[in-house]
């Protein structure tokens, strides 16, 4: 169907956000005019966050990508020359047909969640890439430490349903800057504050909604464990336990009970930084405060011992009862309680019995390079074809990402609204359409509507659908099974089993909620293998690991190196979406430039000023960027935010460049903010 000229269209927020927002866009004369939040979808309630609001600025965005471009200058060097796209394609195709006879684990796709939608994120790719048989990707970089902490304590991505905030007494924000990153949650948390709850925040950054909470509780990062345990111990030790609740709808409660008698508050308060009187308060406020409620992000999982801070985290709303009310309990991410189709989607089936090799996209530095453990002990990667995700900027390590990239005999394909750091290196660079241009279907990891996204308008150029373009690949490259000819909308149509989702509701008003229960948990009936929130996992124990949550000490602890005596983390910043928008003009004016938030005790030890340029560093590079003396940090943390565009930075570098490639505890995950370095002051003005 093509857009109609002048239209007001429904749509979704493609973002990797929470929140996925309604969309209304008016068009005149074929042209996006104005851009705005869905009154009608309970959620988005007409409001849209700073960035997305700027979404058609970044789609008609004069360095849109509007034709594809084969490489002319050396990799790296961001220097193409237009082709056609049947010119591209064909090549590209039998460059991948020539690799894959030969042994297709050499060929990698490389995605994330540049946008969310089921259709152009895990539909049509997923098929093409499956009936070659090339590697698969571990999709990592995010929330698999949280995501497999809860489904080991829970049973899955479950929880509270997010509206259901509004009536709760206490709200735990955890690990969770909302204002910047959860805009439509916070809604609800101000609207339970005005209702006297009492809002605490815990995190080691002086967030803005740190500043707007009634506590702070500003811990070293990577200690989030070590405050749940202790927690736990002052439930215990007072009893403000839910008996009954424990001993209906838990396994292992005497097991961890003796792991959190383990934890006072003496010994959880010297790990964290904090104060101890801080921690008794907080267990108090738990303890005695209905309903209770906790809403847990991933900015706590992000270092080694994530998993199991989530999984402690997990396990106290069990202990004190709290889901036996809709205002209880806790939500991480809503992304399990969604009846998707992924098999009808995404045809594993297509492998025939073909089990390709994994890469953990996490590792991609490594893997690029060579390095045996990376390639799980496979070939060589001879190709990858990169699209929704900027792996230059925003995975770990970046010198060696970067390095890996630059292989003249890989043989990379990209497919980019812009020409971002990952472009630079691309040997095609294909145009991909916006939101506002392809069909898509969203779910969400913070509430429970699926929203339909219709195109609003024609592709800008020659750009086409990440779905189209993989439809064109398989056609070239001979794959003949009648799913290689869905279009667009059908997929749309295949990501739910029919009857699973009010499909009028989507087509009239482009969201349908998800039928679920208030309090889906106030009678146990955890997704569990016991039913049960399982505070002991036997699933873990048979792997060897520990069948109990435990504080696990960072890879890269806090004071525990002279030479690298500060703990970066490398938080979002508000007015970018990870790299998205950085080079949206207007956004870039309110970041202004790369800045590392440091505490005036650290700066002045280091004869910082306020303003100075300082180089950061440590054993894996140096980023350059600007200093801010700011209240927002405490002593001995610093942050960088993110995530920068390298190459609209100072050096051309970002935080990357100083984070590791190691691995969380649980899920294979990202441990962005377990990283020391060392500040100190350049000359450069
Ligand atoms: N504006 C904006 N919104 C975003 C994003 C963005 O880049 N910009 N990113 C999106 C993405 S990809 C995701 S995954 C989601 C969720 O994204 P999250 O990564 O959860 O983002 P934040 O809500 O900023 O939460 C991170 C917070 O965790 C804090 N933190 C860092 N280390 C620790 C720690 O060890 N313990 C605790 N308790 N806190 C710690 C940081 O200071 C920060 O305030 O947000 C999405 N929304
Ligand atoms: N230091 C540090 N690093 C981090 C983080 C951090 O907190 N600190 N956060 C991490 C997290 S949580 C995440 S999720 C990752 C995110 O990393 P990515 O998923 O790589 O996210 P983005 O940087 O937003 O890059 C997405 C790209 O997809 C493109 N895109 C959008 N829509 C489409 C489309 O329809 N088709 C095509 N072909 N392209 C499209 C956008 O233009 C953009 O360049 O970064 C991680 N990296
Ligand atoms: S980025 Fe998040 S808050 Fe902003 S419009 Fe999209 S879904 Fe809504
Ligand atoms: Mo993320």
């Amino acid at each position: 169907m093509t857009p109609l000229s002048n239209a007001v269209v429904r749509g979704a927020c493609p973002h990797d956000c929470p929140d996925t927002c309604a969309l209304v866009t008016t068009v005149q004369d074929g042209r996006a005019v104005k851009l705005q939040g869905n009154a009608d979808h309970r959620h988005t309630a007409g409001v849209l966050c700073t960035k997305v609001s700027r979404y058609i600025e970044r789609n008609d965005h004069p360095e849109r990508l509007t034709q594809p471009m084969r490489r002319v200058g050396p990799k790296g060097a961001g220097r193409f020359e237009p082709v056609s796209w049947d010119v591209a394609l064909d090549d590209i195709a039998d460059r991948l047909a020539r690799l894959s006879c030969n042994n297709p684990d050499t060929i990698l796709p490389y995605s994330y969640a540049g946008t969310m939608g089921l259709v152009q994120g895990e539909s049509m790719d997923r098929r093409f890439f499956h009936q070659l048989g090339a590697s698969f990707l571990d999709r990592t970089i995010c929330s698999t430490a949280g995501g497999d902490a809860m489904v080991y304590t829970l049973g899955g991505k479950v929880g509270m349903r997010v509206e259901f905030f509004a009536e709760a007494k206490l709200i735990l924000i955890w690990g969770s800057n909302s204002i910047a990153s959860n805009l439509h949650f916070w809604r609800h948390a101000q609207a339970a504050k005005r209702a006297g709850a009492r809002l605490v925040c815990i995190d080691p950054r002086k967030t803005e909604t740190a500043d707007k909470c009634d506590e702070h509780v500003a811990l070293l990062p990577g200690t989030d464990g070590a405050l749940a345990l202790a927690l736990m111990h002052e439930l215990i030790a007072h009893d403000w336990l839910d008996h009954d609740y424990i001993a209906q709808h838990t396994l292992g409660w005497e097991r961890l009970r003796e792991r959190a008698l383990q934890w006072p508050p003496e010994r959880a308060a010297a790990v964290c930084g904090v104060p101890v009187q801080q921690i008794r308060e907080l267990a108090r406020a738990y303890g005695t405060t209905k309903p209770a409620a906790i809403r847990l992000n991933y900015g706590m999982q992000r270092v080694r011992g994530g998993g199991n801070a989530a999984r402690a985290v997990a396990c106290l709303p069990a202990l004190v009862g709290a889901w036996r009310d809709r205002a209880g309990g806790l939500l991480l991410s809503a992304s399990g309680q969604f009846p998707v189709d992924r098999a009808a989607l995404q045809r594993p089936d297509l492998l025939a019995g073909r089990r390709p090799r994994t890469v953990n996209m996490v590792r991609i530095g490594d893997a690029l390079l060579g390095d045996a453990d990376a390639l799980s002990g496979g070939p060589p990667i001879e190709a990858v074809v990169v699209y929704n995700s900027n792996p230059v900027a925003v995975a770990p390590e970046s010198a060696k990402v970067a390095a890996g990239f630059a292989r003249e005999d890989l043989f990379t394909v990209v497919l980019e609204q812009f020409q971002t750091d990952t472009a630079d290196y691309a040997d095609y660079l294909l145009p991909a359409t916006t939101q506002l241009e392809h069909w898509d279907i969203h779910t969400s990891y913070g509430h429970t509507d699926v929203l339909l996204n219709r195109p609003a308008i024609a592709p800008r150029g020659e750009a086409r659908s990440n779905a189209w373009v993989f439809r064109e690949l398989a056609r070239r490259m001979g794959f003949n099974d009648p799913c290689f000819r869905d279009d667009d909308e059908a997929l749309c149509r295949q990501a739910f089993a029919p009857g699973a989702i009010d499909w009028a509701a989507l087509e009239t008003q482009g969201f349908a909620s998800v039928p679920l229960p208030e309090a889906p948990y106030a009678k146990g009936g955890f997704p569990t293998p016991s039913g049960r929130v399982e505070f002991f996992s036997e699933r873990l124990a048979a792997q060897g690991l520990d069948g109990l949550p435990e504080h696990l000490p960072n890879h890269e602890p806090a004071g525990s190196s002279s030479a690298f005596p500060l703990a970066m983390i490398s938080p979002p910043a508000r007015n970018f979406l990870n790299s998205s928008f950085v080079n949206v003009k207007s956004l870039r004016a309110i970041e202004g430039e790369p800045l590392l938030e440091i505490h005036a005790d650290d700066a002045a030890a280091r004869g910082i000023a306020d303003g100075a340029m300082v180089r950061v560093f440590n054993g894996r590079g140096e980023h350059h960027c600007r200093a801010e003396v700011s209240f927002r940090a405490r002593p001995g943390v610093v942050h960088g935010l993110g995530i920068w565009w390298r190459k609209l930075g100072v050096d051309g570098t970002n935080v990357n460049q100083l984070t590791s490639q190691r691995l969380t505890d649980l899920g294979r995950g990202p441990t962005f903010y377990d990283c020391l370095v060392q500040v100190e002051p350049t000359t450069a003005a």
